[in-house]
């Protein structure tokens, strides 16, 4: 790769800042921080000679601001805090640029890496707030993705089991939304909503593992590892996803990774693109307090278990391939399902419906349990509080919409 690379790169950035980037006051940080960060801001608009600790230093601002982040409840954290580390997360970027030699791969994937960061922990920067999902997609695409070879609808059907069920969940294909409404969304009762995804480009696209690996290979994603977040040894990790196909989606004996619960489409817009969100979702019960919808990735190999638990808002989750099996229960049912008493958790039942313990829980015999399997191009929605527990029959990969 050529100086003239450098220098496009470098024009490219410059060109995506829509207004001056200022540095915000935030009185719970240090002034040497903020100090520090503005004389690396500063830098970089205007490089000079003398910049010997220069990357030392903004280093410095995006560990000191990370413990920041990582301190107390995140609800608590200021948005002035999450917006100097964007604008840090940018900063390095750039001068990791600027400062190089050689620009390289392993030099991008820095870049890249900084970008995600800043996407993951910051906050949108007013009048610039696409700064860096672009910064992102403008390195991403100096990237060459090595390709892989893998038969991805390999063992699907074989791993269908346990679906016999116990109380169906009605099924409708392509519902007018006045069905939808009187009959479901307002009683608040579940459907598996059938063709609804056809238009999607994910159902044909995503099914490329090279596809995902050429937009998002080199991303940094957040996975969580262990079979489920109830477990002690329950954690979780930062890596691009490249990685983490390789070490947990394809590596049939790894540990369970899974990408779960992760805002990918704001992260990278590219894959919003392939999705399209359900006119369904534009239903409300308090048109007063409706939002738009919150949407998520669940991307993991066979085996991962999300335990049971319920969520606030209404929910499409839509099965973009792979199967899962969904088990549900009415929010009546919460007594028969123990709820964890610690707040943290008290969203999510001790009860595993998989392997019910009923000396200790003797009341879940009274639960009304309800199943499906979900398949490649199905949605099922799930109004607000239904308690789901949710297992991936095979690789698989969801998008949720979380609205009210
Ligand atoms: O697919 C999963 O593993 C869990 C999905 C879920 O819990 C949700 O969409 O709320």
């Amino acid at each position: 790769m050529s100086v003239n690379l450098k220098d496009l790169l470098i024009k490219q950035l410059f060109g995506l800042i829509n207004a001056p980037l200022e540095i915000k006051k935030d009185s719970s940080l240090n002034c040497h921080v903020l100090q520090t960060l503005e004389k690396c801001l500063k830098f970089c608009l205007n490089p000079h000679e003398d910049s010997n600790d220069i990357i030392f230093a903004i280093k410095f601002v995006l560990n000191y601001l990370y413990d920041e982040l990582n301190t107390g409840h995140w609800s608590k954290v200021p948005i002035e805090t999450r917006q100097n580390y964007t604008i840090a997360s940018f900063v390095e970027a750039l001068l990791l640029l600027q400062l190089s030699n050689k620009i390289d791969t392993d030099l991008l994937q820095q870049c890249l890496k900084s970008v995600d960061m800043g996407l993951l922990l910051g906050a949108p920067i007013n009048n610039n707030e696409e700064l860096l999902t672009e910064t992102a997609k403008i390195i991403r695409e100096q990237l060459v993705e090595e390709p892989v070879v893998i038969n991805q609808a390999n063992t699907d059907k074989e791993c269908i089991v346990n679906i016999i069920a116990e109380n169906k969940i009605e099924e409708l294909e392509v519902p007018s939304l006045e069905t939808f409404i009187s009959k479901f969304f307002n009683p608040q009762l579940p459907l598996k909503l059938k063709g609804c995804m056809t238009h999607w480009p994910a159902t044909t696209k995503w099914q490329d593992l090279n596809y995902l690996l050429k937009i998002a290979g080199n991303r940094t994603v957040p996975i969580e590892l262990g079979s489920r977040y109830t477990d002690e040894d329950w954690g979780q990790k930062l890596m691009t996803l490249r990685d983490f196909i390789k070490e947990h989606y394809l590596s049939e004996h790894g540990n369970i990774g899974y990408l779960a619960q992760h805002n990918l489409f704001d992260q990278i817009s590219e894959l919003k693109e392939d999705i399209r969100v359900p006119e369904y979702c534009c239903c409300s019960l308090n048109y007063e307090e409706s939002t738009e919808p919150d949407i998520n990735a669940w991307l993991g190999p066979k085996g991962t278990v999300s335990p049971l638990h319920q969520d606030p808002k209404n929910n499409i989750l839509a099965q973009v391939y792979g199967y899962k099996q969904l088990i549900l229960f009415s929010p009546e049912d919460t007594p028969y399902l123990y709820p964890h008493e610690d707040t943290l958790l008290s969203n999510t039942a001790q009860i595993d419906p998989i392997n019910p313990d009923y000396e200790k829980f003797p009341k879940f015999k009274l639960a009304k349990m309800y199943k499906c399997v979900l398949g490649p191009g199905e949605m099922l929605f799930l109004p607000v509080k239904w308690w789901h527990h949710v297992t991936a029959l095979t690789k698989s990969f969801s998008v949720s919409f979380w609205w009210q």
